[in-house]
């Protein structure tokens, strides 16, 4: 891929911190004492940059995938994380790190450094439960949802927010790695044999083929409201609770942010508790498995709580009556559980695996990614009949264990 701007380095931040008028009043760069490189993620770098008064951290944007520079990727992704991050952090304050600069033409943005944090995917896969974490996310996405939907901006900043949020390229990394790889023949899906029946038993099931063709067009069709769009639990850091601390949680990483369904962002979290749960149960921690899965009923139930909360305040509430509220919030819980399943799934099929599933020994793995399949098939299946999530994910469980 061609590469038109100076990507950074350990040693280059220092003086692109110097460079940067909004940077330079924050952090002084000949106080900088380290700069780390800490980006293990699939796509960006990432640097913390720490000085005796004070650290932040700049994301910059390759024009490739980090894990794979073969394949290009628009740096202008960018520039919707910034978009996105004030966005959410204007509608959720606390729930996503503060933004302090962006760099539209180096592709980077500097926020808030978080490093007293820690990523939710490792905790969770540590056995470790991050009390109330689940219920700050339902916030989050409810706040999202209705300060950037018709229901909080109105008709008109509402076609202005849609009509500048269009992230085509990376809504088609979701249609392709989430949505349809994993249901054909794909270069980039990695299959072991012990479970290749389970894959064929689980993709050629034509009730699953429909589901996740319908939970594709609702992916693509549904513009509800400017979504996180990569909500997985390595997109959230949380720090405990601790005497004289709050306890913090943030969604980060919302390069893949755009007018689409709601259900996409709560459907991320609960695909990826079902694969801490997976591993949970491989490992032999029902117990740990069973509070995972009771995330997925706390997170839902924050989530409703709160927008039904803030449902007074909607924009014309003469055509959007209490009865809409149901109804919208019925066609969110059918977009989640779909994008849930199919989140799972494809962590275990295609590009892009988990370390809840990819650090398990192999036997083990086996049993996980047979639990998983089984679960995402539940979910598109008979999924939305069930009432509720605190009975759905009852039985994830019971199909996770086989
Ligand atoms: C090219 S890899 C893309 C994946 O990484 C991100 O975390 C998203 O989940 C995406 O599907
Ligand atoms: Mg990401």
């Amino acid at each position: 891929a061609e590469q038109a701007y100076e990507i950074l380095t350990v040693e280059t931040v220092p003086r692109y911190i110097a460079e940067r008028p909004a940077l330079r009043g924050l952090i002084d760069p000949a106080q900088i004492t380290r700069v780390r490189d800490v980006g293990d993620g699939n796509m960006n770098l990432v640097f913390v940059v720490e000085s005796s008064g004070g650290n932040l951290v700049l994301k910059q944007a390759l024009p490739w995938v980090r894990i794979d520079p073969t394949w290009p990727i628009t740096p202008e992704r960018n520039r919707f994380e910034a978009q996105a991050l004030r966005a959410h952090g204007s509608a959720a304050p606390g729930l996503v790190p503060a933004i302090y600069d962006a760099d539209d033409a180096r592709h980077v943005v500097a926020i808030e450094d978080l490093s007293d944090h820690r990523v939710w995917r490792g905790a969770l896969n540590e056995g470790l439960r991050h009390e109330g974490a689940a219920t700050d996310l339902g916030h989050y996405v409810a706040r999202v949802a209705f300060g950037t939907s018709v229901f909080g901006l109105g008709a008109e900043a509402h076609k202005a927010a849609v009509a500048a949020s269009v992230n085509p390229e990376l809504c088609e990394i979701t249609e392709d790695l989430v949505f349809t790889e994993p249901y054909i023949r794909h270069e980039h899906n990695k299959i072991l044999p012990a479970n290749a029946q389970d894959v064929a038993d689980y993709a050629g099931d034509p009730r699953v083929r429909t589901a996740i063709g319908m939970a594709k067009l609702a992916f693509m069709t549904h513009a509800e409201a400017l979504i996180h769009g990569d909500l997985h639990t390595g997109s959230v850091l949380v720090r405990a609770e601790e005497p004289g601390r709050a306890r913090s949680t943030r969604a980060f990483d919302v390069e893949f942010a755009f007018y689409g369904p709601v259900g996409f962002d709560i459907g991320a979290l609960w695909g990826n508790f079902v694969l801490a749960a997976a591993r949970a149960r491989a490992l032999g921690d029902d117990e740990h498995a069973t509070w995972v899965l009771g995330l997925a009923e706390e997170a839902w139930a924050a989530f409703r709580a709160e927008f039904a909360a803030l449902w007074p305040g909607r924009a014309d509430p003469r055509v959007y009556g209490d009865g809409v509220l149901e109804g919208f919030l019925s066609g969110v819980y059918g977009d989640a559980v779909a994008a849930g399943a199919a989140k799972a799934a494809r962590r275990v099929i295609g590009f892009s695996r988990v370390a809840d599933i990819e650090t398990l020994p192999e036997d083990l793995r086996v049993t996980a990614i047979r639990g998983v399949l089984r679960a995402a098939r539940l979910l598109l299946v008979e999924g939305a009949a069930t009432e509720g999530p605190g009975a759905l994910f009852d039985r994830v469980g019971d199909a996770l264990a086989g």
